[in-house]
Parts: C-alpha cells; sequence; structure tokens
C-alpha cells in the first residue's frame, strides 16, 4: 500500500486521533488551553507520529480533508468536556495554509461550530506566517473568522518570511514563540534578546504570547521573569491521550 492509499483508509476508518497537550499560565498555574494534536494509530505499526505523516498530507494535499477532520474532533471533543462539567478553556487547532486557502473556509468553520455546538471563543486557529504572505486575502479570511468569534494564534512567530507589518493589519490575538527560539535562551544571548523582545513587541500590541518547547526549569524562569505567562511544553507536559487530559483538567478544576 501507499503511504497515500493508507491515509485515506486511516481517514475512513477513523484511525486517527488527537492528543492534547496543555498550555499554563505560570502566573496562576492555571490550564488556560489545550493544543489538539494528531496522531495515528496503526493497525501494524502502533501510534504514528504527525512528523511521519503530516509533510506527506501537506504535499499530497491530504492534509485538507485531515485537517477538517481534527477541527471537527476537537471542538467535539471540547464540547464533551464542557458537558461533563470540567474545566472549559479553548483548543486551539492547527491550520494549513492549504486549508487556509480553501473556498470557503469561513463558512465550513462556522459550520462546524454549529455542528458541534461549541461556542466559537472555545476554539482557537493556528496559523503560520506563511498565511500571511497574501497579504489581501489573509486580511480579509482573518477579519471574516474574528466575525465568527474564534481566536487566531500565530505559530512558530518568527520563524517564517513573512514581514512584521501584518501584526497591524490583522486581528491577532496571540503569539507563539517558536521553539527554536525557546530552546537556547539559556546559552544563546541573541536567542534571549529575540525572546525578550518577542514577549516586549506582544505587550506594546496588546497581544498574549505563549512560549512553546519549554522543556527546563530555567527557560520557564527566563520567561517569567521577562513576563511571558503562558507556557506550553516538555517539562509542564506532553501532549496527552484523552482520559490523561481529562485527569489533568480534574487536578486543575
Ligand atoms: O506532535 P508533533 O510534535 O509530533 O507534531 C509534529 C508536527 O505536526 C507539528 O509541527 C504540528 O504542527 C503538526 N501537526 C500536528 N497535528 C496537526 C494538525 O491537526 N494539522 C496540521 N496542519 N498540523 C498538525
Ligand atoms: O509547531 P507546533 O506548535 O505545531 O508544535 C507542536 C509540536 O511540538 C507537538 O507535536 C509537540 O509534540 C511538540 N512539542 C511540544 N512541546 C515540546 C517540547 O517541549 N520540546 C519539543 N522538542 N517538542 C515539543
Ligand atoms: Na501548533
Amino acid at each position: 500500500l501507499t503511504l497515500e492509499s493508507e491515509l485515506r483508509r486511516a481517514l475512513a476508518n477513523n484511525e486517527l486521533l488527537l492528543h492534547y497537550q496543555p498550555q499554563i499560565n505560570i502566573a496562576t498555574g492555571r490550564i488556560v488551553g489545550f493544543e489538539a494534536l494528531v496522531r495515528w494509530q496503526h493497525p501494524e505499526r502502533g501510534l504514528v507520529a504527525p512528523g511521519e505523516f503530516i509533510p506527506f498530507a501537506e504535499d499530497s494535499g491530504l492534509i485538507v480533508p485531515i485537517g477538517e477532520w481534527a477541527l471537527k474532533e476537537a471542538c467535539r471533543q471540547n464540547k464533551q468536556w464542557q458537558d461533563a462539567g470540567l474545566e472549559v478553556v479553548p483548543v486551539s487547532v492547527n491550520l494549513s495554509i492549504r486549508q487556509f486557502m480553501q473556498h470557503q473556509l469561513c463558512a465550513r468553520i462556522g459550520r462546524t461550530l454549529r455542528e458541534t455546538g461549541l461556542a466559537p471563543g472555545l476554539l482557537e486557529l493556528e496559523i503560520t506566517e506563511s498565511c500571511t504572505m497574501d497579504v489581501d486575502y489573509a486580511s480579509d479570511l482573518l477579519h471574516e473568522l474574528k466575525k465568527l468569534g474564534v481566536k487566531i494564534s500565530i505559530d512558530d512567530f518568527g520563524t517564517g518570511y513573512s514581514s512584521l507589518s501584518y501584526l497591524k493589519k490583522f486581528p491577532i490575538d496571540k503569539l507563539k514563540i517558536d521553539r527554536s527560539f525557546v530552546r537556547d535562551i539559556m546559552t544563546d544571548p541573541n536567542d534571549a534578546a529575540i525572546v525578550a523582545s518577542i514577549i516586549a513587541m506582544t505587550r506594546h500590541l496588546n497581544m498574549e504570547v505563549i512560549a512553546e518547547g519549554v522543556e527546563t526549569e530555567e527557560q520557564l524562569r527566563f520567561l517569567h521573569d521577562n513576563q511571558c505567562h503562558l507556557i506550553q511544553g516538555f517539562y509542564l507536559s506532553p501532549p496527552l491521550a484523552v482520559p490523561d487530559a481529562e485527569c489533568l483538567m480534574k487536578l486543575y478544576s
């Protein structure tokens, strides 16, 4: 079987699932969100990480149906958690550029929200800087999505080829500092300066900021000292299967 036909089968047979990585406010100690990350429960190969099939899915276009599935599943799950009386926090979902360019994306997302019953404010869309290259298209679409009531964050911030000018034109709620900057903040003064500057910039622009890929207590302290209170990373928790995410929510509520 080719990877393409295997992935098509995976979608049809419900072999895909989502894990959820908590995002935590270290100043309050509370969970502020979960990022939904796709996994593939392969019948022979076991649990396959997205690094092994998302790049292929991007190239082949299969990322569009996979992304639509992930969006719907994350909304369904978050609504179910809400109905079960668990801590209500937004779930964030990665949108690939192929989805971003898809016809009538906003209407599709609106329909998914209605079908699952999730309040729009409990959905955050993570886009990358590549989505900001066509400024007029992105501006129109993002304003349309904001009208729907969802939140918008920029993933892998600082690693793309886009200019900063989009930050003042687009309705962006949050920047996610890419983990390549966070990795060496304790040893590389340039990375430390970049991270501190991104944090200061978000404060002046009235945006939220979250650091990705936090793996050590020293990194966490640096971020806290520089007023970045939202953190995601292995130091706090890896992406979790649903039962483990639920345990964590119960502990924090
Ligand atoms: O979980 P892991 O670090 O292995 O994920 C690897 C990459 O796959 C990450 O960069 C992540 O953004 C991407 N990814 C995971 N789930 C999704 C998804 O639902 N949609 C898209 N577009 N990318 C995803
Ligand atoms: O770029 P994006 O936000 O999509 O990346 C999410 C991916 O990053 C997840 O698939 C997750 O497995 C991975 N990840 C999350 N926390 C850490 C971390 O602390 N260190 C590293 N190396 N990867 C992480
Ligand atoms: Na992401």
